[in-house]
């Protein structure tokens, strides 16, 4: 995906191909409102989608978990799109949620990694991730290359559709183009600290995610994978919403992870960082490189290139699979095959 995006741009373009949206773009454009349907991880690259897709596109869009809307009776019409998101193409709650959109009229986009797999035959139209084989059973480079397809399709409709400037068309795309280097600093800079944050929390209890914005979802994300691979229960939450509940959680014993990058509700999450250490909670941030108000305040920080707020995202969850890595390795856990978990959940 990265590295045929960077040839077009190599090239002087900057415009989006992408087949599978061209294939549906009638739809799409006089889409009533696009749902996601998804699981587990690729559910949250369907709300960070929705985020952006509504902000760029101008689009409604709703994230559903797939193995909610199978059960209930969603209201569906033909000028709905589905965008089905799947690693594996074979997750059969998915798989029967998108059977029972279609029968009701609906088109199916489905974004999936296995190439021929049962979504991938059953969408009217769609992308490949190639993200290559996962090889741990819990999601990780699929949720990026997940995350990649997803900002294309919601910058090639802006485009189209004319909801985006040129300035920030062009702001994004080359920041995207840029993942793949930015990751590399994220490995090549941050593994050795990730490590010794990972042995301070090793034997926490329980976790906190906290985002706002377009970082919650990667809270959602990065809270999933600790429990995944490290069985330590963590929870994620929008940060705004600590005060209606989980704040009474916090003491000396609970690590918090704010997703703190910088965005238009910086000061906002600083505040929710006080709140933290005001009642002694331990802080670890995600933070942007030269970013010092934040790290000033916290007790660890993992750092990520400073880029646009939308791109950002992709970029923090990378730090945060890690940390969840090395606390289920200290833990003596198989991190490639956690407990009770398929690849496919096939039932
Ligand atoms: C969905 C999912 C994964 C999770 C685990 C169980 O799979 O929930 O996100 O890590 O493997 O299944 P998929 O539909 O994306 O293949």
């Amino acid at each position: 995906i990265f590295d045929s995006l960077r040839g077009r741009l190599d090239g002087g373009q900057q415009t989006i191909t992408l087949s599978g949206v061209d294939k549906i773009a009638d739809k799409l454009m006089a889409a009533n409102r696009i749902i996601i349907v998804a699981c587990g991880t690729s559910w949250h690259a369907g709300l960070l989608a929705e985020y952006v897709i509504e902000e760029l596109c101008r689009i409604n869009v709703e994230v559903e978990y797939a193995s909610e809307f199978r059960y209930r009776n969603p209201i569906i019409t033909d000028k709905d799109v589905i965008i089905a998101i799947s690693q594996s193409g074979e997750t059969a709650d998915t798989l029967v949620a998108i059977e029972t959109a279609k029968k009701q009229g609906a088109t199916i986009f489905g974004l999936v990694n296995v190439v021929g797999s049962s979504i991938a035959r059953l969408s009217d139209a769609g992308a490949y991730t190639h993200a290559g084989p996962e090889i741990g059973v819990a999601s990780t480079k699929a949720f990026t290359a997940q995350l990649a397809v997803l900002y294309l399709i919601a910058l090639k409709v802006a485009k189209v559709k004319n909801t985006i400037t040129d300035d920030l068309y062009s702001v994004l795309v080359t920041d995207l183009v840029k993942v793949p280097e930015h990751v590399q600093q994220i490995l090549e800079t941050q593994d050795q600290n990730i490590r010794e944050i990972a042995a301070k929390y090793t034997d926490a209890r329980d976790f906190l995610y906290l985002g706002r914005g377009y970082n919650f979802p990667i809270a959602l994300e990065g809270a999933l994978k600790l429990k995944e691979i490290s069985y330590i229960h963590a929870e994620g939450y929008p940060a705004a919403e600590m005060k209606h509940g989980p704040i009474a959680l916090v003491d000396e014993h609970l690590p918090v992870v704010f997703v703190a990058t910088k965005d238009s509700y910086h000061e906002k999450i600083v505040s929710n960082i006080q709140e933290i250490k005001a009642r002694k909670g331990k802080v670890v941030a995600v933070v942007s490189e030269g970013d010092n108000t934040v790290t000033s305040l916290t007790d660890d920080v993992m750092v990520v290139p400073l880029v646009h707020e939308i791109i950002a995202p992709i970029l923090s969850v990378v730090p945060l699979q890690l940390l969840s890595y090395y606390i289920g390795v200290n833990r003596g856990l198989d991190v490639d095959k956690p407990r009770n978990l398929a690849k496919s959940v096939t039932v």
